[in-house]
Parts: structure tokens; sequence; C-alpha cells
């Protein structure tokens, strides 16, 4: 290899780590930089030209984790702002046979099984014969950063960006099934889409709420997110939102509500997304639990959003780390950050509240005294006592409560 052919490469790489937004890294001259930092920030390069950005119709660039069905994962740095923009939330289909086009005139949302009068509605009935209701929350794929499990557990492999905040805009559930008039005996509500799977054996994706949780007022069928139609990705034009639970049940281009007297009994809940029956979703690897249950409510979670990994800072600079904690709805208590490893721990500012499922922002302003590699670390607290785990893990590599860290270097 010649000179040029390095400077070429060494610039590539930079590009690279730029369009991943990697932040003061991929910026500062590389003389500036020790052998050791040199090798890591060489790691870090590749680990994020491997993360690639592709655009599909609607979204801007997002993280390609795969292509056919389309998962898709959110940069970081969308996550400094309450709502995540349409164009740029995290995208997950389980088949490839989800819908691309809807003609809006002629579809039908469907409301039967164990109900006095099934429902047929147009998109125009639910916009103006039902009471509209708006609500933040934040929706996040059970799998969500499950790249950082050891051993890594098979499905998408997703850092912290299968998740998002939007503000939904909708009819509430409840306001559908009075419409419906549901009879004695209803258990369960299943929901399913337009997407078809493409696979003989594999029936297409059916999931369900018990009746109570469906019928709670918190669930909707949403038309808008963030003031928009939803994008044709992220379920135009009808999707449930299921406050405070996890995105398996946010089924996606809803077009069947089936009232169920009996529990609803599929692959999709029968083996798919079960994690093991113990508060702390844990199990080991060698000794899997024999008692599993339907994933559910999320769990207390927090994220840095910034430093990123391996992001230069500035001795004697004030610097905002920032990030964000989640919970099932209780609301987030406290958050704490640690900038040395976790020996010592401070409470972190927390951002006003925004609604119950919505995430909560927060930032801590730091001076480093000492040049150096530091481990940052943070964790949330709820208000029902719900704190996280140091360690954790399952099968599926679900529900993720482990306390977070980054890395950053002091220069
Ligand atoms: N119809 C339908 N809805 C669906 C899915 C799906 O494959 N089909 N996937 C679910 C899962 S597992 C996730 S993580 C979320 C992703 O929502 P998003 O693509 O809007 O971010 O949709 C949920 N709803
Ligand atoms: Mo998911």
């Amino acid at each position: 290899m010649n000179g040029s052919d390095e400077f070429w490469m060494m610039n590539r790489r930079r590009l690279l780590g730029l369009a991943t937004s990697a932040g003061l890294a991929s910026l500062l001259p590389r003389q500036a930089l020790s052998g050791t930092d040199l090798a890591q920030l060489d790691r870090i390069e590749s680990a994020e030209s491997e993360r690639r950005l592709v655009r599909f119709p609607e979204k801007t660039g997002l993280i390609l984790i795969t292509d056919r069905p389309p998962q898709l994962e959110t940069p970081l740095h969308y996550f400094r702002q309450d709502l995540t923009p349409n164009e740029a939330y995290f995208v997950r289909w389980h088949l490839s046979g989800y819908p691309t086009q809807v003609d809006t005139r002629t579809f039908r949302l469907r409301l039967d099984g164990q109900v006095a009068n099934p429902q047929s509605f147009s998109l125009d009935a639910l916009v103006n014969e039902f009471e509209p209701v708006t609500l933040v929350a934040m929706n996040q794929c059970s799998g969500n950063a499950r790249s950082l499990f050891g051993p890594k557990p098979p499905g998408g492999q997703w850092q912290f960006g299968a998740m998002g905040n939007a503000q939904w805009t909708g009819v509430r559930l409840k306001d559908l099934l009075d419409r419906a008039g549901v009879k004695a005996g209803a258990v369960e509500v299943a929901i399913s889409g337009l997407d078809e799977s493409p696979m003989p054996g594999l029936p297409k994706i059916v999931k369900s709420l018990k009746f109570d949780h469906a019928n709670d007022g918190d669930v909707m069928v949403a038309y808008a997110m963030n003031g928009a139609p939803l994008p044709m990705l992220n379920g135009f034009p009808l999707r449930l939102v299921v406050p405070g639970w996890y995105a398996t049940y946010w089924i996606k281009s809803l077009a069947h509500i089936e009232v169920l007297d009996k529990p609803l009994s599929n692959i999709w809940m029968n083996q798919a997304y079960r994690i093991p029956d113990n508060p702390e979703i844990n199990e080991e690897p060698g000794n899997l639990s024999k008692k599993t249950v339907p994933i559910n409510r999320f769990v207390t979670h927090s994220v840095f959003v910034r430093p990123e990994p391996e992001e230069l800072l500035l001795v004697n600079h004030p610097y905002m780390l920032e990030g964000l904690a989640n919970d099932g709805g209780d609301g987030i208590a406290r958050v704490e950050v640690s900038v040395d490893g976790g020996r010592t721990w401070a409470d972190a500012t927390l951002d006003p509240e925004i609604g119950r499922f919505s995430w909560r922002r927060w930032r801590f302003v730091w001076t480093p005294l000492d040049k150096g590699r530091y481990t940052f670390k943070v964790r949330a607290t709820n208000r029902a006592g719900q704190g996280q785990l140091t360690t954790q893990w399952n099968r599926g590599g679900y529900a993720r409560r482990v306390i977070e860290q980054t890395t950053g270097m002091v220069v």
C-alpha cells in the first residue's frame, strides 16, 4: 500500500465515521492520539462502518440491521430531542409480506368476535365520529440493545436505537369496543395487520391483550404520529399504541380487531416474545427457565445519548452528558451518573415530564480535570422503586434492564 492509498483509507474511515455521527473523534487529527488510542479508534470506526446507513421510502438515513424484511435502527443523536422525527423513527417488520401501499378510500378496520354489532370502520369514520385523543409514548422493540448481551442471543443485533418517542393521535380502543357492544365472556382482544406471511408454514402475526388492558382507555388506535400520517413503514394508516408495553403489541397497519372468549393460542403468543417468569427477566444460557410468560411492560432502563462511545472530551471544559430513561408508566424518580466506572454516583438533572409513557431525558454537566480514558455509567430508579441490574441475560435478549456504560477520552 502506498502513501496515497493510506491517506484515502484514513479519510474514507473518517467520512464513514462522520456519516454515522461518531462525533468529535472523527474530526480530530489522528496525530493528536497515542498508539493505543489510535488502535481503539480504528476498532470503533470499523464497527461503525459495518453499521451502514440506508434510506428507505419516507425515511432518512437509518442503520441497516436487515433489509428483507426491513429492520432499521435510529442513530443515537436523534435522541437529543423529546420526540423522534417520523423520518428517523426505527422500523421493524417480521415478514417480507409487509404493505407498501394502502387505498385509503376502501380501507376498513374490522372489529368483530364477541360483540353484539360487528363493525367496519372507514378512516373517515375513525377520524370524525370518535373523540380524538393524543398522548406522548415511547415505543421500544423487545430486543432493543440485544447486541450488548453476552453470549449474543439470536435476532436483530440492535444497539440502543430500536426505540423512539412520539406524540400519537387517534381514538381509544375502548370507544371502538363500546360502539361494537362487547358481549359477556370476553377475555382477550386479538389484533392483526395487513402484513401476510410469505412462508407456507408460518401463520400471519396475530397478538392479543387481556380484555381489561385493551379496554383501559389508554390503548389507542393511532392515525397520526407527531402530527402527521404514519409513515408506511411505521404502520400507515393505523397502528395500535399500547403505552408502556413492548412493541410486539403495537400492531402496525392494523386491520382487524377480534374480541375473544378464550385466550389466543398461536406461535406469536406461545413461542415468540416470551420471557423467563422472574422479576429480573434473567436466566442462564446453560440453565434456561422452564416457566416463561409473554413479554409485557417496559422495565426501568436508562441510556447515554452522549458521549457516544470513545468520543473525545476536552480537559477543563464543562461537558454535558445526556441521555434518557424510561419505565413502564410509574414514572422515573431518579437518574444517577458515574464518571468513574461505577465507584461513585451523582444525581443527574431530569427534564420536565411530558407524559407517563414518554421517556424522560436527563443531563449531567461534568468538567474533566484530568486527561485519560473514562468509563461512564448511568442507572435509573422508577417511582415504584424498580432500579437497574448489574447482570442480566435471557435467550431472546429481551427487556434489557442492565446498567449501561459508555466511554470517553479526555484530551
Ligand atoms: N403488523 C405488524 N405490526 C408490528 C410488527 C410486525 O411485524 N407486523 N412488528 C412489531 C415489532 S416486533 C416492533 S419492534 C414494532 C416496530 O415498530 P416500528 O417499525 O413502527 O418502529 O412493530 C410491531 N408491530
Ligand atoms: Mo420488536
